[in-house]
């Protein structure tokens, strides 16, 4: 009696020691694979990790570790993307720009203003038009040197995957009560504008201010219901302008052909003032 159960002790003490070795050779694999993991890919190694989890949930909003420049550049863990529509396809990245940099845009916007024009399909060249009734400004080649602006193209290019060259300069518009922007195609119907940068492929349009009645961004061959534009109900999706919300939304499909279902237009503004800002992502260099 006493002998079997001495041989049940030891092989469930056997069995017990198996089973606390066994896991800790587990724990060392899966130690050993972490290590492993960062040096073939050192952005992604424990370094790399401790970056990503680097901003924290604080009661005061979201804080980026201090020398993670890169994640306070890109507004990571601010901005939200939310998919609206997949033909046309459209991004609404929720907080893509900060209070500050809405504000920045608007004062080198403000004494600058001038009568907005559109693409004359025949000599590619601004003109005048009752098609758009807003006024605006581009930023110029210096402007696009300052730090605030080299961020949020920065921005633009991540999040709309298309390198920052590929982008044109960045205009700022502004929207009076009863202006709007009729509905268009950012893709160009002219071979002049062609020639440096070929066809835009995607349009980032970011709002820089709050409190407007109408103003909407609207696409009349997105979604399947109605959606409202300067106070009317209109068949398509709009999108109502929220101070620092982005709007990414692409011209040509993915086979690289123009989309006529990107057709979209700036509702009327009831009121108060809309300020956008416009960046247009070519297929090429710009420069
Ligand atoms: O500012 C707008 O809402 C708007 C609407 C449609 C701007 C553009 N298009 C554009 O700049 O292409
Ligand atoms: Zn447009």
């Amino acid at each position: 009696m006493v002998a079997s159960m001495r041989i049940v002790f030891g092989l469930l003490t056997f069995v017990t020691i198996g089973m606390i070795i066994g896991a800790l050779f587990q724990l060392a694999f899966i130690r050993r694979l972490e290590d492993s993991y960062g040096s073939e890919f050192p952005t992604f190694g424990r370094v790399r990790r401790r970056q990503l989890d680097g901003y924290l949930q604080l009661p005061g909003g979201i804080h980026h570790w201090n020398d993670d420049k890169e994640a306070a550049i890109l507004r990571l863990g601010y901005v939200k993307p939310e998919i609206i529509s997949w033909s046309p396809r459209i991004i609404v990245l929720h907080n893509f720009l900060s209070m500050e940099e809405c504000d920045y845009l608007r004062a080198l916007a403000f004494p600058r203003l001038e009568i907005s024009t559109v693409v004359d399909a025949k000599t590619g060249k601004g003109i005048k038009s009752n098609v758009r009734t807003s006024s605006g400004m581009f930023l110029s080649h210096e402007e696009r040197k300052y730090p605030m602006v080299q961020a949020i193209e920065k921005r633009i290019s991540v999040y709309s995957q298309i390198p920052v060259e590929n982008g044109e300069l960045v205009q700022v518009l502004r929207y009076e009560k009863s202006q709007f922007y009729k509905p268009h195609h950012d893709y160009f119907s002219d071979t002049f504008n062609l020639k440096r940068g070929g066809q835009r492929v995607a349009t980032m349009l970011m709002y820089l201010s709050d409190n407007v009645e109408g103003g909407e961004t609207y696409f009349p061959m997105a979604g399947t219901g109605e959606c409202s534009c300067g106070g009317k109900m209109v068949k398509g999706l709009s999108v109502k302008p929220v101070k620092g919300d982005a709007i990414l939304f692409w011209s040509l499909g993915l086979d690289g052909q123009s989309d006529p279902n990107s057709i979209h237009g700036g509702c009327e503004v009831l009121s108060g003032e809309k300020w956008s800002a416009t960046k247009w992502m070519r297929q090429r260099s710009t420069s």
